[in-house]
């Protein structure tokens, strides 16, 4: 029986194991839409397209499975374009459909025609114009395909209105020649052997953990590994959650808002073993002085990462679960003690603050809320974060134990994330406790999804760390624009009574005494809860690398007796 390009879509769709998209309709999607209503599918309908993408990047990186958003053609598709190139960056695996004009009007500068194609190019791991409904079944079988094999990322399929609505007979039993995806390399065993000695002989080496070890399905090696090894972990921040934060190798977090202990291990090291990750310029600081002393080894699903930064004396391009599992019998341990040591002298000098030294002095802190916020969930949340100062202090004080419980943009750093990334982590995960913990700049960007959570009834707990500016701005105004706030001072709305406008329910939080009943309350109330955390106003995330500086040339929180002026 012929059915229609809309029909065969939505099957496919079903056939892929979906049964959740974000999107908003539109002239050009329309079909699709129509056919929705009789498959198993539950569409969240979105308030912006940007949103969309967000959210199916967020049930992604919760779950590892593909997220999928749909949008209408021109300026549905354009909307799309940031989520793409988060996604993009941080290697999440995505489906974005597109709806298209019809296939002999492309070109013709149509109603709502864009080259979306063109646009997401650059920011796509792949995407296909189907003209054709024949086309719909093996189109949509290779892309969720290639945005979930290797290293994963967001693939888009523009489908036009004409492919939608004639019909054909699917072959559904058709095999498809995935003919757009790279081989998978093996190891290369001689590459393995060559690390091994290195590790063997190191006698200051630190593993350099990136989200690559999630993204493979590696963390059950890769803990096998750190336990045999007894080796130092560095984690980057997508890397967070590949250890737990309290295992006693996980030293913490690395680069530009990293432990000081952490980068200066780094720099004193005499081996490197980074794995799944890719060497971004936060976390080597100046390259012409990174790790002087150290050999590397460089392990990636991605060839083209390999050197592409940080030259290697070991490359082994491949899957890191079969790589660490083929190392594991002839893995011989190098002997750490003196290093372990010398990193738990370092660990004296913390740069980021000493939590418990933090006395409630009336002020309200983001650390003190991020801290309170962990223990008061028994670090067990899965946060999604916004961007900006407020997500380094997560970073830095919410210590994540298991991994996929961190959710934030760290590649393209986008402004706009957190609200929808947690939703599309709620629906992923409905058994989860799913905070966003957003800035007031970032909140205000995508906070029209409010209305998206009161539509489709989700539960997330929302904290903004409002400190009335785009603080992180700000913070590079102060350290290096002799402290001119140009454009950063923000007025926000009263963010209790925008959320009061949804009917949902909000409280703000001015001191720290009231965080740990503000939470409480808000982890009780059923539905989404949003708790407006007024902090300090002024205050910086440190340690601090200047970014293109040293990695050891952190900028340190001044001491209290050098804010006085004193001489110390
Ligand atoms: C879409 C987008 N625009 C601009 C920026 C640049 N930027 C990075 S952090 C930041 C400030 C964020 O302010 P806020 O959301 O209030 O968070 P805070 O830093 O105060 O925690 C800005 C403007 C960005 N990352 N993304």
């Amino acid at each position: 029986m012929p059915i229609t390009g809309a029909d065969i879509l939505c099957e496919a769709l079903v056939r892929e194991g979906v049964t959740d998209l974000f999107g908003y309709p539109g002239g050009a999607i329309l079909p699709v839409y129509d056919a929705m209503l009789k498959f198993p599918l539950r569409h969240i309908l979105v308030r912006h397209e940007q949103g969309a993408t967000h959210m199916a990047d967020g049930y992604a990186r919760a779950t590892g499975r593909v997220g999928v958003a749909i949008a209408t053609s021109g300026p549905g598709a354009t909307n799309m374009v940031t989520g793409i190139a988060t996604a993009m960056m941080d290697s999440s695996p995505i489906v974005c459909i597109t709806g298209q004009v019809g296939s002999r009007l492309i070109g013709s500068d149509a109603f709502q025609e864009t080259d979306i194609i063109g646009i997401t190019l650059p920011i796509t791991k792949h995407n296909f114009l189907v003209t054709r409904p024949e086309d719909v079944v093996p189109v949509v079988r290779e892309a969720f395909q290639l945005a979930r094999s290797g290293r994963p990322g967001p693939v888009l399929i523009d489908i036009t209105k004409d492919a939608q609505q004639l019909s054909c007979e699917p072959r559904w039993e058709q095999t498809v020649q995935v003919r757009h995806q790279r081989p998978l390399p093996a190891p290369d065993p001689q590459q393995c052997s060559r690390a091994l000695d290195l590790i063997a002989s190191a006698s200051r080496p630190v593993v350099l953990a990136g989200q690559g070890i999630m993204l493979g399905d590696a963390v059950r090696e890769f803990r096998a590994f750190v336990d045999a090894s007894g080796i130092p972990v560095g984690v980057t921040l997508l890397g967070i959650g590949a250890l737990p934060a309290s295992h006693p190798r996980n030293l913490g977090m690395m680069g530009m808002h990293g432990e000081a202990w952490v980068n200066t291990a780094i720099q004193e090291s005499d081996l490197l073993i980074a794995m799944g990750m890719r060497f971004d310029d936060r976390v080597t600081g100046n390259l012409k002085t990174y790790a002087p002393h150290a050999r590397k080894i460089h392990i990636d699903i991605d060839p083209a990462e390999i050197g592409k930064n940080v030259p290697v004396d070991v490359g082994i391009a491949g899957d890191l679960a079969e790589v660490l599992r083929s190392w594991m019998p002839m893995l011989v341990p190098p002997r750490v003690s003196e290093w372990i040591a010398r990193i738990d002298e370092l660990k004296g000098d913390s740069a980021v603050r000493d939590i418990q030294q933090l006395t409630d002095d009336g002020h309200l802190y983001a650390a003190h809320v991020i801290h309170d916020l962990w223990r008061l969930t028994n670090g067990a949340a899965v946060v999604a974060t916004d961007v900006g100062q407020h997500q380094m202090w997560e970073a830095q004080y919410y210590h994540h134990e298991r991994p996929r419980t961190l959710i934030t943009s760290g590649g393209l750093g986008t402004m706009g994330f957190g609200v929808p990334a947690a939703i599309g982590a709620k629906v992923a995960r409905p058994d989860a406790e799913v905070w966003a913990i957003v800035g007031d700049g970032g909140f205000q960007m995508t906070m029209a999804e409010l209305a998206t959570i009161v539509q489709e009834g989700i539960d997330i707990k929302i904290a903004i760390i409002n400190n009335g500016y785009l603080g992180m701005v700000r913070q590079w105004q102060e350290f290096f624009y002799g402290g001119r706030y140009a454009a950063t001072p923000l007025v926000s709305p009263d963010f209790t009574k925008i959320a009061g406008a949804y009917g949902l329910s909000a409280r703000t939080i001015t001191a720290r005494a009231q965080v740990a009943d503000a939470v409480g309350e808000a982890r009780r109330t059923p539905g989404t809860v949003l708790l407006d955390f007024q902090v300090e106003q002024e205050d910086s995330v440190y340690p601090m690398v200047p970014a293109g500086a040293d990695l050891h040339a952190m900028i340190r929180r001044p001491s209290p007796l050098a804010e006085t002026g004193a001489d110390v």
